[in-house]
């Protein structure tokens, strides 16, 4: 009986937990949280993984080629994928980020692993 007890109890304030944490979500967040075990460990990784996409880096564009979908950045510390500053060529996942892209611009870009290399997969001019 005391084991069943405290099983519940920690659900229940797993369940809390989780219930405040998507509380500024919308009705989908907080329905599929219902479907998913309290005790799933992968609950709040995949949580997290939403706002880790927002992560901007500064940089300064070195070389773009267009027709390779490649750009050169000389780029400060990448927190999201624990990668110290330097200059180095990513992949742009859409030709288009390269439109407005000139070589010596002050930019922040996000770049992410897709499919086990690194991807630039947006651009905005520095402030
Ligand atoms: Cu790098």
């Amino acid at each position: 009986m005391t084991t069943f007890n405290n099983l519940m109890n920690r659900s229940l304030s797993l369940l809390a937990l989780a219930g405040a944490a998507t509380l500024p979500l919308s009705a989908f967040g907080a329905d599929h949280m219902d479907k998913m075990s309290p005790k799933e460990p992968m609950a709040s990784a995949s949580v997290a993984s939403p706002m880790a996409a927002a992560d901007m880096t500064d940089g300064v564009i070195r070389k773009i080629d267009k027709s390779l979908k490649k750009i050169t950045i000389k780029h400060g510390e990448i927190k999201n994928l624990e990668m110290p500053g330097m200059t180095m060529v990513f992949q742009v996942k859409d030709e288009s980020l390269l439109d407005k892209a000139k070589v010596g611009d002050a930019i922040k870009f996000h770049a992410e692993k897709q499919g086990g290399s690194i991807v630039v997969t947006d651009i905005q001019p520095a402030q």
